[in-house]
């Protein structure tokens, strides 16, 4: 079966990032990567860690087209399997992400795991975000209301939630929810066995959705 997990893996040292990506890269839908792991490394690792699963760079752009242009096309330069896009900055803006992104998925934040500003507007920006032509949607694991609201009005735009584990989110109640995948990372990549912790994440899906 295919997995539901992305490994967020936020690490900054070179070999801890290839070590961890090579002991679970296979057993993940694919490795989520943030700033802290390219601002120690640039985006080179994109193409190394991509020996090991697919990788999907959580940018959270929020700029301007043409930034947003340049950076995604970057991305998908090394190999980039997703990118993620905040959605407030507007229609053109994330028009422009998935103009550049091609092949590459483009998943938009709609609803964070923490309350924001954005909690006023999860409507409006899903609403952009399927005008643009996004993917999937980022919404929260951990948070069961504006989970719902999200899978309710995402007409099948895959669901992509961060929020579990170290944030107190429940696995099972995330993909019954809604979830499609859900982003781990802390609850990983820090405890004495990533392997055996993910697999443990794993089961507990298969056994409560498949029964
Ligand atoms: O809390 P964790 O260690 O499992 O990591 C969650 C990851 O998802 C981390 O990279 C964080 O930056 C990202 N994320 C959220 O946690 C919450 C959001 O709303 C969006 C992204």
């Amino acid at each position: 079966m295919e997995s539901k997990i992305i490994f967020a893996l936020d690490v900054y040292d070179y070999n801890t990032a290839m070590e961890l990506a090579r002991t679970v890269g296979e057993k993940v839908f694919a490795i989520k990567i943030n700033w802290p792991v390219i601002l120690e490394n640039g985006i080179k690792i994109v193409r190394d860690l991509s020996k090991y699963a697919n990788i999907i760079c959580d940018f959270k752009l929020a700029d301007i087209d043409n930034t947003v242009s340049m950076i995604t096309t970057k991305v998908k330069e090394y190999g980039g399997y997703g990118i993620i896009s905040h959605s407030f900055t507007g229609l053109n803006s994330l028009k422009a992400v998935v103009k550049s992104a091609g092949n590459m998925k483009v998943f938009s934040v709609v609803s964070m795991s923490q309350e924001s500003y954005l909690d006023n507007i999860t409507e409006e920006l899903i609403k952009i975000s399927r005008e643009a032509g996004v993917y999937g949607l980022v919404a929260p694991g951990n948070r069961p209301y504006y989970l719902k609201k999200v899978k309710e009005l995402s007409e099948g735009l895959k669901i992509i939630s961060p929020g579990v584990g170290a944030q107190g989110g429940d696995i099972v109640n995330a993909m019954l929810l809604g979830s499609d995948y859900v982003i781990i990372g802390r609850s990983i990549y820090n405890s004495l066995d990533p392997l055996g912790t993910l697999e443990g994440f794993s089961s507990s899906i298969n056994n409560k959705l498949n029964k």
